[in-house]
């Protein structure tokens, strides 16, 4: 992996003069707050870093959105439609939306998103643009809108709406014609944008192929992003070039350590890319880029993104998922866990209980935030250190860093070192933390807690810490 070098704060902190500063300032200053904040009077040293719009970060803070693959694949078996599918066996009799909406919000999750047109070109809404959707379908006697359901759903579960539209589309025939396509693709997107109210995240893959004509389809993205952007200022777009959230780079849900939300944009500048420097732009960002795009990481609870019963038995347990948050959300992501609902139009008894079991553990794990209220005492040494006074001992084996990346994204590299009186051992270390970095160690018992910035591009952000046992 070619990762590119960056200024590291730490090293260049050693012997400077903000160095010295920084140790004669932080002589024992406390603080009654599990936020580490910086001795007041430390210079500011941001330039101009790229921080997260509301949007973003709303979308961050959800930490955790519902994927939904359903359509013709659904009742094909198959993972990509070629576009020759009879709408006629789109049928799912028993479709509960509401059942979807009300499993992710139990479950915890935040968003969901409908893949209101994939591959295959189906379309689940009663779209003008083509017969090829619902109309077409013995669901709801022609009459039906999965849109409007997903949405509706959505709302009374007050959970974010999300749609995905694939850009590839092996129906449609004018797909190849680029202009005649883009257009069409253009007014898909607008009925999608204009008839069902707030979209929070607009979800694009890069999926490009030949048209019958036998030609590529070359697809007018900055018009694509421009209209989202007019129709809903308050959506994120999602793609491996943004513009607002990135793809983390691979399908296993597994972010990149270390990850940044900044972004060099040059890189990757529309979904489907590829080249030198790609995969590690979108798994690991760049401490140096001038753009904020966190990286969203998707996968499936099962092993295809469409439903299949004989996967019935492949279905990721509540401990895989588990293990799964820790290397999505517990490392600066977003994860968008994708659940297919089945022919029958609802989510399987096995995801479900999957997902339950999912949020019990992380019920669980996450119940007492042993640092909360806890004194927050600064140490007069370099690189920049907090110490947390627990009391008494008390036993850890996980903790939660957060940056306030309000204000940007900054720490390269950390080590959390622990003491039960006697000498103090690494509880973990690590590299960027951004919104969120989770590390689990053997469970350790600790009356006080250090925290070291080994490295930053900015010394001085309040980092919060959370500890579980
Ligand atoms: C990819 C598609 O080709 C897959 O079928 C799936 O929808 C995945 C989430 O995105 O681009």
């Amino acid at each position: 992996m070619n990762r590119r070098s960056f200024l590291a704060y730490g090293a260049a902190l050693a012997g400077s003069p903000l160095a010295s500063r920084a140790a004669s300032i932080a002589s024992r200053a406390t603080f009654a707050s599990t936020i580490v904040l910086p001795p007041a009077d430390l210079p500011v040293r941001r330039l101009s870093a790229p921080v997260p719009s509301a949007a973003q970060l709303q979308w961050q803070r959800d930490e955790l959105a519902l994927f939904l693959h359903f359509g013709v694949n659904t009742f094909t078996d198959r993972e990509w439609g070629d576009g020759k599918e009879d709408p006629a066996i789109f049928n799912p009799t028993r479709l509960d939306a509401r059942q979807w909406a009300r499993t992710a919000r139990a479950t915890g999750f935040r968003a969901m998103i409908l893949t209101a047109k994939h591959h295959d070109g189906f379309c689940l809404w009663p779209t003008a643009t083509t017969r090829h959707s619902v109309v077409s379908s013995p669901w709801r006697e022609g009459k039906g809108d999965l849109v409007r359901e997903f949405v509706s759903a959505c709302r009374a579960e007050n959970l974010r709406a999300g749609l995905y539209l694939s850009p590839w589309d092996r129906n449609n025939p004018v797909y190849g014609d680029s202009p005649r396509y883009n257009d069409l693709y253009c007014d898909q997107l607008t009925e999608l944008l204009t008839r069902y109210g707030n979209i929070a995240e607009v979800w694009f893959d890069g999926a490009n192929g030949e048209g019958p004509n036998g030609k590529r389809q070359e697809y007018d993205w900055p018009r694509v992003w421009a209209l989202v952007r007019k129709l809903q200022p308050n959506a994120v777009m999602f793609s491996d070039a943004g513009p607002d959230v990135r793809w983390c780079g691979n399908e296993r849900g597994n972010a990149g350590d270390p990850n940044w939300s900044t972004v060099d944009p040059s890189i990757v500048q529309r979904p489907g890319v590829s080249g030198p420097g790609v995969t590690d732009a979108l798994l690991h960002g760049d401490p140096a880029g001038t753009v904020w795009r966190p990286a969203e990481a998707d996968t499936s609870i099962r092993p295809g993104w469409f439903y299949h019963s004989a996967e019935d038995a492949r279905v990721r347990s509540g401990d895989q998922l588990l293990e799964l948050y820790f290397r999505s959300v517990g490392r600066n992501s977003k994860l968008l866990l994708n659940v297919p609902p089945t022919r029958d139009g609802l989510l399987h008894d096995t995801d479900v209980a999957a997902l339950t079991s999912f949020a019990e553990k992380r019920r669980t794990l996450f119940a007492k935030d042993l640092a909360a209220g806890k004194r927050i005492i600064w140490q007069k040494t370099a690189p920049i250190a907090a110490e947390l006074d627990l009391g008494r001992p008390n036993t850890v084996s996980i903790t939660r860093l957060e940056e306030d990346i309000t204000r940007g994204q900054f720490v390269s590299r950390y080590t959390l070192m622990g003491s039960d009186g006697g000498e103090w051992r690494q509880l973990s270390t690590g590299t960027t933390i951004g919104y969120a970095r989770l590390d689990r160690f053997p469970a350790t018992s600790v009356s006080r807690v250090r925290l070291v910035i080994d490295s930053a591009t900015s010394p001085h952000e309040p980092i919060r810490i959370k500890l579980f046992g």
